[in-house]
């Protein structure tokens, strides 16, 4: 059987976690699975990052990698549309996420959540890049009701698992957050919310989270 080894807070691991779920496909998981650049971890995943997926003996990384497998694997509950077109612009979506909103704001998590340092010069970067990614995002989203527009798509699993993180991480850094410009976005969050498999997977978030946050503190 297909397994799934990561953790409940990455937003990486709750993509793949929703479109296991959403498709309807069984698997495995360990969620005590951290990243690592151990040998051994390099030897499933080559930057040393979560999640990885185990198909039949075979390690696979990077969740865009995995579930387009999923996709292409298990067809009868379709995350992407039929259209050639309409699939390349949920692809876009999905760029347009991680790479110029996730990747970019990623570069605070250190000093945000970590106890890292970041300097000013960086956390201006940020601020200029995030407004860009989100100027785009806002140009590419529909919200009708769907992010890429009529139907469900792996776009709103990933728009669900990081654009609260990065609403998050800019009011925590700029005191402002980066999606106020956005309005649709908080109804269309509550609207995924909604759904069964949506709700477990932000209810263990928020559960690890909170244990995360516990075994973090200094003890008495
Ligand atoms: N591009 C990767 C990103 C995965 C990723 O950044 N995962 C984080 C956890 S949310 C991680 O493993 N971080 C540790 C590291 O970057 O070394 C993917 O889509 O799977």
């Amino acid at each position: 059987m297909l397994k799934l080894s990561g953790f409940h807070v990455s937003n990486y691991h709750n993509k793949v976690r929703l479109a296991l779920l959403e498709k309807g496909i069984a698997f495995e998981e360990d969620a005590n699975c951290r990243p690592s650049q151990k040998d051994e971890w390099l030897a499933r995943s080559p930057m040393g990052k979560v999640p990885v997926i185990e198909v039949d003996g075979t390690a696979l990384a990077e969740s865009q990698a995995i579930c387009e497998y999923l996709e292409d694997a298990y067809p009868q509950v379709p995350l992407y549309p039929k259209d050639p077109l309409a699939r390349a612009k949920v692809r876009e979506l999905i760029a347009v996420i991680e790479l110029h909103m996730e990747l970019v704001a990623r570069r605070l998590y250190g000093a945000l959540y970590f106890g890292g340092q970041v300097s000013e010069e960086t956390k201006k970067e940020v601020e200029r890049d995030l407004a860009k990614g989100v100027r785009a995002f806002s140009k590419v989203a529909k919200f009708d009701p769907y992010i890429a527009g009529k139907e469900f798509t792996l776009a709103d699993c990933v728009a669900f698992v990081s654009l609260p993180l990065i609403s998050m991480t800019s009011k925590l850094a700029f005191g402002k957050d980066a999606l106020d410009s956005v309005p649709q976005l908080k109804p269309y969050l509550k609207m995924l919310g909604e759904r069964p498999h949506f709700r477990k997977v932000n209810d263990d978030r928020k559960a690890a989270t909170e244990a995360a946050v516990a075994k973090a503190k200094p003890a008495g």
